[in-house]
């Protein structure tokens, strides 16, 4: 079993519901196990201004599903839970996962680049991450609570409500 870290997002369609929905499908998929998930976190959009907030977490499964076998389920999650993919770059959606850490696997295909592409910089993956992995070390060698240190909190709110699991 290999841990692997998801980053959850929505900013459409009850956002806090579309995370824990997704949270709950996420336990039910094959040879994996929902390790945990962290506290929800309210986020300005990164992108486009003219959307709505986003809520996004960050999810700890292990799991015996390869790379890309895990990417078309959670591409099947986000279809099932109506996400609808339009032409323009990092619009509004109702559910976005993103397989950020596969263990310590780097990974640069046509479908898939892990560790997720801009994660080092994003508020919004960074301080959800920490919050469950504090001692975590990217497969760069890189510590996760210098790149927390360094990532500007651009009005981040951990949010009341967390996800069950
Ligand atoms: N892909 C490659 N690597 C991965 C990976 N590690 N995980 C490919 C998941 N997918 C990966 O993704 C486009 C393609 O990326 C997929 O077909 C897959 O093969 P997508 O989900 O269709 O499109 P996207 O998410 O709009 O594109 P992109 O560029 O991945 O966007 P991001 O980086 O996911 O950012 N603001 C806030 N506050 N919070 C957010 O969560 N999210 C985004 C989207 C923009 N602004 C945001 C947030
Ligand atoms: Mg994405």
């Amino acid at each position: 079993m290999i841990q692997v870290y998801i980053g959850l997002g929505s900013n459409l369609g009850l956002p806090e519901k579309q995370i824990q929905a997704a949270c709950s499908r996420l336990a039910t998929l094959a040879d994996t196990v929902l390790i945990k998930c962290s506290s929800l976190y309210k986020s300005q959009p990164m992108g486009p201004q003219d959307q709505p907030d986003y809520v996004n977490a960050v999810a700890l499964i292990e799991t015996a599903l390869s790379p890309d076998t895990l990417l078309q389920q959670t591409q099947l999650i986000e279809s099932q839970q109506g996400r609808i993919r339009k032409a323009n770059r990092w619009g509004p959606r109702t559910l976005d996962l993103d397989l950020l850490l596969f263990g310590q696997q780097q990974i640069d295909n046509e479908h898939l680049r892990v560790p997720h592409a801009g994660m080092q910089q994003r508020e919004f993956v960074l301080y959800p991450l920490f919050e469950i992995a504090p001692d975590l070390i990217l497969p760069c060698g890189e510590k996760l609570a210098d790149l927390v240190m360094a990532c500007p909190i651009n009005g981040l709110q951990k949010m009341a409500h967390s996800v069950l699991i």
